[in-house]
């Protein structure tokens, strides 16, 4: 199967590097396609329609762009594009009922951490297999109903999570290549205004999920040597952690 990964690309996008990665690993084809913003929505269309691949994954990250990504699902669809659309990240995670009853032309939502979720939603497509076997998933019901098919647990060691897919070279700031990367996932704050929190501890309601998950440093520093020694020797590692300062020394 070849399926196209969509989102924002202001920086690398590491979710979607590495969902790239995953599928790859699987035997499959990953291609990334930006879309920042409106401006890019015919130009995704337009790859998608022309290269019709098996799935097409919204990276919805933003709430405050989530209505400009459930219009590129309707233009798809309305451009005739008869693959499966799935959406993942925070906003579909938490808005999966309005995500998948409204009409936007989304099949199905990987709730939480996407890389297993996804990895068994590509095969169940290519066996024909039923969705609702797979766990992590949200789908819409014969009755228009958003229903969740069984809870899976958070990654337990992201250590195992495959290094993302650098779809693209880097930027570079000062003739320097700037190089995203994320050494944890998840916040030990409560903070209530922030999505991060909701949606760890919401994930936390549906099943195993620990708050904060850190990679060892030893496979971050295997990962950082590989991309410095394959930028030329020089880099700038912008972390995409939600947050670097933790509550113990230790
Ligand atoms: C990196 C980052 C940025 C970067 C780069 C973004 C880019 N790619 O272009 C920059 C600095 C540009 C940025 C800007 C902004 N950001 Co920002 N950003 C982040 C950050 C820290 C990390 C995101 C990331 O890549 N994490 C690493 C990956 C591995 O984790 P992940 O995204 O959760 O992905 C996993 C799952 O969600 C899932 N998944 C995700 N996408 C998909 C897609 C599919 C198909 C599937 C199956 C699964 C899946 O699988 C992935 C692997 O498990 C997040 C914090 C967070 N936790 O999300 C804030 C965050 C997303 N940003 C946020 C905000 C508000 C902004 C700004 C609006 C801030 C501002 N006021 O300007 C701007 C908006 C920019 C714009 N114009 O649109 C908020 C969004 C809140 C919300 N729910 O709307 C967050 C959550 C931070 C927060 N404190 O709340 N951001």
């Amino acid at each position: 199967m070849h399926i196209h990964l969509v989102g924002a690309d202001l920086e690398e996008n590491l979710a979607l590097g590495i969902l790239a990665a995953v599928a790859e690993r699987q035997g499959h084809g990953a291609t990334v396609l930006c879309f920042n913003d409106d401006s890019d929505r015919a130009a995704v269309v337009g790859a998608v329609t022309r290269a019709q691949p098996e799935l097409v994954g919204l990276s919805v990250q933003f709430q405050h762009r989530s209505r400009e990504f459930l219009n590129l699902a309707r233009a798809l669809r309305q451009a005739g594009y008869r693959g499966h659309v799935t959406a993942g990240g925070q906003f579909p995670t938490r808005a999966y009922r309005e995500v998948l009853e409204g009409g936007h032309g989304v099949d199905s939502v990987v709730l939480y951490d996407g890389e297993e979720t996804l990895a068994e939603l590509l095969a169940a497509l290519d066996r024909g297999s039923a969705l609702g076997e797979v766990p992590g998933l949200a789908l819409c019901g014969g009755d228009g109903r958003a229903w969740r098919t069984p809870a899976r647990a958070l990654v337990r060691d992201l250590d195992a999570v495959p290094h993302a897919k650098r779809y693209r070279p880097h930027s570079r700031h000062v003739g320097v290549p700037f190089i995203p990367i994320t050494g944890g996932r998840g916040c030990w704050g409560r903070c209530t205004y922030c999505s991060i929190s909701a949606v760890y501890r919401d994930a936390r309601e549906h099943g195993p999920a620990r708050l904060l998950r850190l990679r060892s440093p030893e496979s971050l520093a295997e990962e950082m040597a590989a991309l410095w020694h394959a930028a030329g020797g020089k880099a700038i590692f912008c972390f995409h952690d939600e947050n670097l300062l933790l509550p113990r020394p230790e």
